[in-house]
């Protein structure tokens, strides 16, 4: 090894390394490192209003042939480029007038419905017909087929939540059409559901869970609020697991929902997850770092991740319910989900 030439100066050292792809740890600036995590997603709030004129004017313009899906997308104003809600978490509104039929297709994004505005279209999932009520919660996880049927005399609005841009960053997206223009149906969600917790025929497997109904859902909600004490964060704190695994909803989204009594407020906390949140019934308000957005019911929101929020159900008589959507599973199972109290 030749002894360094003593002219030699970290200037060209960077230069003729960069030549050669090479990069000294000398050049990262860790001075301008954070001690938090730091996000560019931003606080942001959609109105139903603006949501619901768009997705009825999408309806008399944009066919379903050319659309594939006819949707309107949530965009973080800080992430024009991504063109997503979140850098991980995205949520759409699907529009699917009564004769329509949207057809069958898969992709390594996982994603849900929760459904909104009317009832008796359904969606078919690997063969299984989930039939839709207000306030049903619908998987379609990773690869899972499925396409979407209103034959209900009515038309139906929905909430699509799904993984897309942390798919998208991870370099895995992909998409496949069905090479059949409609899935066949082999067996419906209220066959599937008689099969958890109550037993089933000796020697039959399980069959996938995909359908949460909101009767069920809102039950068990009621019960929280009759039995335990809310959690201080979260308000009477519903999360949907996954029957078979007691796991996340799916191993990238955790849903839950959030029930607040008339007057109540929770504390204030923040925590590494990024939550999208959609206000399902009531009004309130939910403070989100220097923000605060007034919500009611079909207005939607994103807590970006370690902005300290808290949420109040300002109102005198009404119960208030908020939907959510967070990528907690993808930062606990990477070791990196932190959460701290935290003033708002
Ligand atoms: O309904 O299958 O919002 O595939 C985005 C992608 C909905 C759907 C979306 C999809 C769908």
């Amino acid at each position: 090894m030749k002894s360094p030439n003593i002219s030699d100066n970290v200037e060209a050292l960077n230069r003729d390394m960069a030549n050669k792809n090479l990069g000294g740890h000398w050049q990262l600036g860790l001075e301008s490192y954070l001690s938090y995590p730091e996000t560019t997603v931003q606080p942001c709030l959609w109105k139903w209003k603006d949501v619901y004129e768009s997705l009825m004017r999408a309806g008399e313009v944009v066919s379903m042939e050319e659309a594939e899906r006819r949707t309107v997308r949530l965009l973080n104003p800080a992430l024009r480029d991504r063109q997503a809600t979140t850098h991980t978490i995205h949520f759409s509104f699907q529009y699917v007038k009564t004769g329509e039929h949207a057809r069958p297709h898969r992709h390594t994004a996982a994603a849900f419905r929760f459904i909104l505005n009317g009832s008796g279209a359904y969606t078919t999932v690997n063969g299984q017909k989930c039939v839709m009520e207000e306030g049903d919660l619908i998987l379609t996880p990773q690869l899972s087929w499925h396409d979407h049927t209103n034959d209900s005399g009515k038309p139906i609005i929905w909430l699509d939540g799904l993984d897309i841009p942390l798919v998208q960053s991870l370099q895995q997206l992909l998409f496949e059409p069905h090479p059949e223009n409609a899935q066949r149906v082999e067996k419906t969600s209220e066959e599937v559901a008689i099969s958890y917790g109550h037993g089933r025929p000796a020697g039959a497997s399980a069959a996938e869970f995909f359908h949460y109904k909101w009767s069920d859902t809102y039950r068990r909600l009621n019960a929280l609020v009759e039995a335990a004490a809310p959690d201080r964060f979260d308000g009477y704190l519903l999360e949907y697991r996954n029957p078979t695994t007691e796991g996340p909803t799916m191993p990238t989204i955790q849903c839950a929902l959030s029930l607040l009594r008339p007057g109540q407020e929770t504390q204030g906390h923040r925590h590494t997850s990024t939550v999208i949140y959609h206000a399902f019934r009531g009004s309130g308000s939910s403070f989100v770092g220097e923000e605060r957005f007034d919500w009611k019911a079909g207005d939607s929101f994103v807590v970006p991740l370690w902005y300290p929020h808290r949420h109040v159900n300002g109102g005198a008589s009404e119960e208030a319910i908020l939907f959510s959507m967070s990528d907690a599973p993808v930062l606990r199972s990477l070791g990196l989900y932190r959460e701290e109290s935290a003033g708002v």
